[in-house]
């Protein structure tokens, strides 16, 4: 089981995790539990603001430390009281720490994570300073809050819980997945607009099928994604793969 504890001001917003898919299956299946904690609901003045001017002047709008600290200290509570003993807490930002395949490792040894979802121009700094273990980025760019960003994380994780995905076979996949690109895909019908489906996916010869996906995730990702290649070291096997692809597509 783990634990995600969601601080934002658009609860709301979680439903296209909870509500679709694979996460949502998950959440069914009781293999992870989601809970979102509003600001708004710690806010202790009579108009249950959550933000204020920033000091220093200029545009928009800053989250009050107060209602979040509360929230954060509800949501750490309730990680300790089902509890959780492996946690951290996580602040989306573009400030932070990008995230990849190897931060997503290091936070799946993990059985809680509380996070914190931004909006406006940001959070009080205090706040950070006093709550947050780990800044966290989805990216070198600006939405307009950390919901999108959190919900990004939280995905990446669930999908590795050990039966949220139903194929035996797709979690082999995500294994082959973490050296190369997928491979590309084909359905139904035969001829799209006079493109066949390549001959190999119609032989019925599965170590065929199986070498052709291979030499064409080698392929895309010497061909799309260079910088990933580079820190590969290919096998013999995936060297003559690579080239057989080369040739194939006239390329080099
Ligand atoms: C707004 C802004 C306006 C003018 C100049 C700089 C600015 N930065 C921001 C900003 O960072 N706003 C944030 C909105 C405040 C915290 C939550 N927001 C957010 C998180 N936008 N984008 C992210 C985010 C999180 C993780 N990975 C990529 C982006």
């Amino acid at each position: 089981m783990k634990y995600f504890d969601v601080v934002s001001i658009f609860p709301g917003m979680f439903e296209a995790i909870t509500g679709y898919g694979i996460s949502k299956r998950a959440l069914e299946r009781g293999l992870y539990d989601l809970v979102v904690w509003n600001p708004r609901d710690h806010s202790e003045n009579s108009n249950k603001s959550v933000d204020g001017r920033p000091y220093g002047g200029g545009p928009g709008m800053v989250m009050s430390a107060e209602p979040l600290s509360r929230a954060i200290d509800a949501a750490n509570r309730r990680q300790e009281d089902v509890g959780v003993k492996k946690k951290t807490s996580v602040y989306l930002t573009p400030q932070g720490e990008r995230l990849d395949r190897g931060l997503i490792d290091e936070l799946e040894e993990l059985e809680g994570i509380v996070l914190l979802a931004g909006r406006y121009e940001g959070v009080d700094e205090r706040l950070v300073q006093s709550k947050i273990e780990r800044e966290v980025s989805i990216g070198d760019y600006v939405v307009s809050g950390g919901e999108l960003a959190a919900m990004v994380l939280i995905d990446a994780l669930v999908r590795r819980i050990p039966g949220a995905v139903n194929h035996k076979e797709s979690l082999a996949n995500e294994s082959f997945e973490t050296i190369f690109l997928d491979y590309p895909q084909y359905t139904r019908p035969e001829v799209f607009e006079s493109h066949r489906v390549p001959p190999e996916l119609m032989s019925g010869d599965h170590k065929l099928i199986d070498r052709w996906r291979l030499k064409e995730s080698i392929g895309r990702t010497w061909l799309k994604r260079p910088d990933l290649i580079a820190n590969i070291n290919l096998d013999a096997e995936q060297f003559a793969l690579l080239d057989e692809f080369k040739r194939e597509k006239g390329v080099e």
